[in-house]
């Protein structure tokens, strides 16, 4: 078991679980309807104050994306996503004692954004892009490695598998293998299997149920199922009513074992994740 996650100067003690904001800077973000950028880009006055409220609220680490990967979005440029997260990412690294995850599956942003003082790299697409695996050994950053089937544009149409949690553990083994091979460092792979990429509620739900054996991998595992529609799907809930269903998994998962949890209600989550956590630690009653 990793015990200690190194972000470049900042180490993780990963015991319990962390809890990872979502910082989009997309217009498009799925959660908030792209609100706040009526005026096209959010202002950095108003990047900061979201960030330094997560901070507040017990992030330890801020995911920083600028392509959004949920259901049916449109795919943008590489040069587009770089100017929309590198300039956040040096705004925040100047001003927050927080770990800034890049998340993204563009190599050359990973290295830009690691010279800004970036302390993760976050991949949907488990550093499949040319370049990725390199850049992030290079690097030598933390990297989480999530499942996907399909592309956000259309992995939601008809996901197949004979046995969700066993191709998905798989994959994403088969592409820490071979990341170590080309040089990232074990204690530096997380892994995720992608809750709503290319999966159906029953997918998704099998998955997170089996959370325990994705933990036995010895990976540490990140969980990403914030407002996501498989709880529109499970309660009939609009992406901004999904606040009880998202902890109900938050709970299930920091039970199970889950090293980091990336949501959108941070102070929430952290009161989950601290009392589940409190409970894991009482020894047996006599
Ligand atoms: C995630 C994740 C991510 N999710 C990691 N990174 C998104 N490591 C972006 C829906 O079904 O789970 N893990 N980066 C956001 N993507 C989605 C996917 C948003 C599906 C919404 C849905 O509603």
């Amino acid at each position: 078991m990793i015990r200690q996650l190194k972000c470049a100067d900042k180490s993780l003690a990963l015991e319990g679980t962390l809890v990872m904001g979502i910082l989009n800077v997309t217009p498009d973000s799925f959660s908030d309807g792209g609100s706040l950028f009526a005026n096209q880009r959010l202002s950095t006055d108003q990047l900061l104050c979201r960030a330094e409220r997560m901070v507040t609220d017990g992030a330890v680490i801020l995911d920083i994306g600028g392509e959004s990967t949920r259901p049916n979005a449109e795919a943008v440029s590489q040069q587009q996503e770089m100017d929309r997260v590198l300039p956040a990412i040096e705004l925040l690294a100047a001003r927050l004692d927080v770990v800034l995850s890049v998340d993204t599956s563009n190599a050359a942003l990973m290295l830009q954004a690691a010279s800004l003082g970036a302390g993760m790299i976050n991949d949907v697409r488990a550093l499949e892009r040319d370049g990725a695996v390199e850049a992030v050994a290079e690097t030598g950053l933390p990297v989480c490695l999530m499942h996907m089937q399909g592309a956000p544009k259309n992995m939601q149409l008809a996901p197949v598998y004979q046995d969700v949690c066993s191709e998905v553990i798989e994959y994403l083994l088969g592409r820490a293998a071979i990341c170590e091979k080309q040089g990232v460092e074990k204690d530096k792979i997380i892994l995720d299997p992608g809750f709503g990429f290319g999966k159906t509620l029953q997918q998704n739900l099998q998955l997170l149920k089996e959370t325990a054996q994705f933990v036995a991998s010895g990976y540490p595992v990140l969980i990403g199922t914030s407002r996501k529609s498989m709880f529109g799907q499970l309660l009939g809930r609009e992406v901004n009513d999904r606040l009880a269903g998202t902890l109900a998994s938050v709970a299930y998962a920091v039970m199970h074992g889950a090293a980091i949890v990336r949501v959108h209600d941070v102070k929430e989550c952290v009161d989950v994740a601290k009392v589940i956590t409190a409970l894991k630690e009482q020894g047996n009653y006599e």
